[in-house]
């Protein structure tokens, strides 16, 4: 039965593979692969590190600890003024380990951390340590077609759900606190799981409970034995189950053409990286990863883009090029 399962998944990835690499991308005279949103992945391999003097070999084993950066955005309309260019940055831990002479990576993958960009007016959405604590760990597959520089590398998609339970893609989100499959996920008594929303100096303004959906998918290269990048593709629902300010329950979104990517870098010291082990204790968890990612960002080179309007003022198809 788990055998049937498993070739089942690796039939359908590898076919996705297959779409995406014969489909989505299409390679540029200079090296590059430009993405099926018409933005340009960086695969260059020579001097990409900050780290000079590092043995950027092919990557033979994949096993070990990595971090994960993923950088995704939304336009946010305020209903007042511009809209705004909402980025989200998520790092995720994840164990890999290789299953042998096969292409799939078995990969254990956590939400440690979230930061985003100021909303309208300037406030920010703060995801508290509470709510990331609650989330649970989740079996991702991974696929390595060759562990050359520039491989090509997958991951099956999967759900991000944070306040519900039992909610697949296709299925209808929860419309209010009264459906059974809301659960009060980060523990703190209210239904779904809770933000606070606070003013640009970290005062609080307003508390939220919501349910939210994210699909996600990365489809990235092999930059080097420590570091694999590429592209992250996103879908969202969120449902606002009660706001403590009006001020906080509304704001219409809309799509976002501006870059959004993904960074999984090794942090358990293999292959000279760093290590993500804050607390010396041996073993790398979130509360290393909450302690340590702008270290790891730093070391790595790994740059945040900043807001920029125009991401949200035209629509996407003016453009391109
Ligand atoms: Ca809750
Ligand atoms: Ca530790």
């Amino acid at each position: 039965m788990v055998a049937v399962n498993i070739g089942a998944r690796i039939s359908t990835c590898l076919c996705i593979l297959w779409l995406c690499v014969s489909g989505c991308a299409m390679e540029r005279p200079d090296g590059r692969v430009a993405d099926r949103d018409g933005g340009i992945l960086d695969v260059t391999v020579d001097g990409f590190s900050p780290m000079d003097g590092e043995p950027l070999g092919d990557l033979e084993n994949a096993s070990g600890v990595w971090m994960l950066l993923m950088q995704d955005r939304i336009c946010v309309l305020s209903g007042v003024g511009d809209p705004v260019d909402n980025v989200i940055w998520t790092r995720f831990l994840v164990q890999v380990e290789e299953t042998g002479e096969t292409p799939i990576l078995r990969q254990k993958v956590r939400l440690c951390e979230q930061t985003l960009s100021p909303l309208p007016f300037d406030f920010v959405t703060v995801v508290p340590e509470r709510l990331t604590r609650g989330l649970p760990e989740l079996d991702v597959s991974g696929f390595l077609v060759n562990r050359e520089l520039g491989g090509d590398y997958i991951t099956e998609p999967f759900i991000d759900l944070w306040g519900a339970e039992g909610i697949g893609l296709d299925d209808p989100m929860p419309m209010s606190a009264d459906d059974e499959r809301v659960v009060d996920q980060d523990g703190d008594g209210e239904p779904g799981v809770s933000l606070t929303v606070t003013a640009a100096d970290g005062s609080p303004i307003c508390d939220v409970q919501v349910v939210q959906r994210t699909r996600i998918q990365f489809n990235g290269q092999v930059v080097s034995a420590r570091r694999i990048e590429g592209d992250v593709d996103v879908l969202s629902a969120k449902t606002v189950l009660a706001a403590s300010s009006p001020l906080c329950g509304g704001g219409e979104i809309a799509s976002n053409r501006g870059r959004t990517f993904f960074k999984l870098v090794r942090v358990d010291g293999q292959y000279e990286s760093p290590t993500a082990d804050a607390d010396g204790d041996g073993v790398i968890d979130c509360s290393d990863i909450r302690r340590n990612f702008s270290n790891i960002e730093s070391v790595y080179g790994l740059e945040l883009d900043v807001p920029d309007v125009n991401n949200c003022l035209a629509p996407a198809e003016e453009q391109s090029p």
